[in-house]
């Protein structure tokens, strides 16, 4: 049984123009498949071609099998970022998580400040994360394709700061990429992982 590529929770042209139709057709047709295909060809043959994507995650950080991870780590980030996502998303959190953000970065402006700060500041590859902790809510950053879900963290919202999740709408320019995708957040999602 080989791992998938999943569909897209929206039309690859849904974004535009925070997020072109053009990015997505490299960073999901051409990147995140890559990750699956590069999966499955270094899992064929080993115990990790029967686990689920999780297990596979967990289990190859745990092990060190840093190819295994890479590459699974990077479809399970990647199906996470396209559904942190939606057309015509952004606005503020409610409920639960609005009052846990609240509670640690003061307020939702200072958050996002302070999220953005995280993730125009990782050096290189990687991503910007909110995760739950024991009494609430914190920020992480990670580099290449590491991610908090693998050692077991729950993972609310993430910001792929790769180049090329940005390179060809934004250029160079981190900052206006992690402004924009603001306007494309799926709050919902995120308050469900949250709960
Ligand atoms: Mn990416």
């Amino acid at each position: 049984m080989a791992f998938e590529l999943p569909a897209l929770p929206w039309p690859k042209g849904a974004l535009a123009p925070t997020m072109s139709e053009e990015t997505i057709d490299y960073h999901y047709g051409k990147h995140h498949k890559a990750y699956v295909d590069n999966l499955n060809k270094f899992a064929a043959g080993t115990k990790y071609e029967s686990m689920s994507l999780e297990e596979v995650v967990k289990a190859s950080h745990a092990a060190g099998d840093k190819k295994i991870f890479n590459n699974s780590a990077q479809v399970w980030n990647h199906t996470f970022f396209w559904n942190c996502l939606k057309p015509g998303g952004g606005g503020e959190p409610t409920g639960a998580l609005k009052a846990a953000i609240d509670k640690a970065f003061g307020s939702f402006a200072d958050f996002k400040t302070k999220f953005n700060e995280a993730a125009v500041g990782q050096f290189g590859s990687g991503w910007a994360w909110l995760v739950k902790t024991a009494d609430g809510v914190a920020i992480e950053t990670s580099p290449n394709a590491e991610t908090p879900f693998a050692t077991g963290k729950t993972c609310i919202l993430t910001l792929d700061v790769w180049e090329h999740a940005y390179y060809i709408d934004y250029r160079n320019a981190r900052p206006k990429f992690a402004e924009a995708f603001w306007s494309l957040v799926n709050w919902d999602f995120a308050s469900n992982n949250f709960a």
